[in-house]
């Protein structure tokens, strides 16, 4: 069996997704998923330029070798533009594989370990009261477990993911206003004094049982996130996410010697590699990674079988970047991993998003349930593909109010 061809696509409805359709000699083809947000023509370039005219001619069931050959292969070995790349290119082989053994993905990794994936939705509010009604909509809608980010009052700007004005949820991390970023002004001070009342008073708002998320986005400082992971314990948390870059490993170490909030990061990271001293040293207890840009089903398998070993759970980064395809991808992991903990859910809904990937992965009671269907259990339609361009987008950029360049 051979690979005879692989085309590359890239957009989507409000989205510019990246996807890989690998045509194969005998009629089965397989999707994948290189959306890498806001950079997204970077790994449609790697796959064009370099990927898919290896990639012609390569058996497609050999998924582990092909893997192998892209990583190792390149001396230059991975970042996010590359594991992204190869990361589509793993997740149609393991399409096509489902295809070829009649089989869904989650047969061929072992199994369904349980029934529904748990998964968070987004709330956010330029206030408090605008979030609390976000979080009631979700709550209303049978979701069990919420992000939660909120205004926060004196604050310079919108803060991360938060709408500038009430009830506005659009587009609040991408702007497509070009490729020129916008620029947010950040106050820890203001930020530390807040937010942990706030959760507190969501966590009274809606009592015990609602699993509560919260989103620091890298702002903080080592010793600051240490405090604050300290003020929010009374609200119960799920988790924190992302309370420092995790560039710095050794500042997850000192969180864990003050605090006992659940620690969850790693949606920026591109493999094993930056995250097994974390998992190992028991530093975190939710990794972030995504099938996206950590390479695929193949990778991030490997990372959720070394978390298991430290009782790190999974949390996988689904935030709007990722399409359809990858979510899929995610839904047959989610299904299998004996040591699953949630999913951050966005993607899948709209009516346009359906239309272009047809699924019959679905949420019921804030539960994911996975397909059936042969392989990922997702289709592409390149008739509806054909109505989206390319549209230059960008995340914004933070500074402090004396224009210091801070973390996004
Ligand atoms: O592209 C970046 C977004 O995906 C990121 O800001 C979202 O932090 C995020 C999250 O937790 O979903
Ligand atoms: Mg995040």
């Amino acid at each position: 069996m051979k690979i005879t061809d692989a085309k590359i696509f890239v957009g989507g409805p409000g989205k510019n997704y990246v996807t890989l359709k690998v045509l194969t000699d005998q009629g089965v083809y397989g999707l994948g998923d290189a959306t890498l947000n806001n950079r997204e023509t970077l790994p449609a370039a790697y796959l064009r330029d370099y990927i898919v005219p290896n990639l012609i001619g390569m058996d497609p069931r050999n998924s582990e070798d092909v893997w192998q050959f892209f990583y190792r292969g390149a001396y230059f070995r991975r970042g996010p533009v590359a594991m992204a790349a190869f990361g589509a290119v793993d997740m149609a082989l393991w399409d096509i594989k489902g295809k070829l053994a009649g089989m869904p993905v989650y047969q061929l990794l072992g199994g369904k370990s349980r029934e529904g994936a748990l998964v968070y939705a987004h709330a956010t509010g330029a206030d408090l009261p605008d979030l609390m009604d976000s979080i009631a909509y979700y709550v209303d809608e049978g979701y069990k477990a919420v992000r939660v980010q909120c205004g926060i009052p004196g604050m310079p700007s919108a803060s991360y993911a938060v709408p500038e004005k009430k009830g506005d949820i659009r587009n609040y991390i991408t702007d497509y206003a070009g490729i020129r970023p916008k620029v947010e002004v950040w106050d820890t001070g203001k930020y530390m004094r807040y937010m942990p009342d706030a959760l507190m008073e969501i966590r009274d708002h809606f009592g015990p049982d609602l699993y509560i998320l919260h989103d620091v986005h890298h702002r903080l400082l080592p010793r600051e996130a240490a405090e604050f992971a300290k003020a929010v314990e009374p609200a119960g948390l799920y988790w924190l996410e992302d309370p420092t870059p995790a560039e710095d490993q050794n500042a997850l170490r000192l969180i864990r010697q003050h605090s006992t909030t659940p620690i969850a990061v790693g949606e920026v990271f591109n493999s094993i590699w930056e995250c097994n001293r974390l998992i190992e040293n028991e530093l975190i207890d939710f990794i972030r990674v995504a099938v996206t840009y950590a390479g695929g089903i193949t990778h991030v398998r490997r990372i959720v079988d070394l978390a298991g070993l430290h009782n790190v759970r999974t949390g996988f980064h689904g935030a709007p970047s990722h399409s359809p395809i990858s979510m899929a991808a995610q839904a047959h992991l989610n299904a299998w991993a004996p040591n699953f903990g949630i999913q951050e859910y966005l993607v899948l809904g709209t009516s346009e998003c359906n239309a272009l990937f047809p699924s019959e992965h679905r949420m019921e009671n804030g539960l994911m349930h996975v397909s059936e269907a042969p392989g990922l259990g997702v289709d592409f339609d390149e008739d509806e593909a054909g109505r989206y361009d390319y549209t230059p987008g960008s995340h914004p950029v933070v500074r402090l109010e004396d224009g210091t360049m801070w973390n996004y």
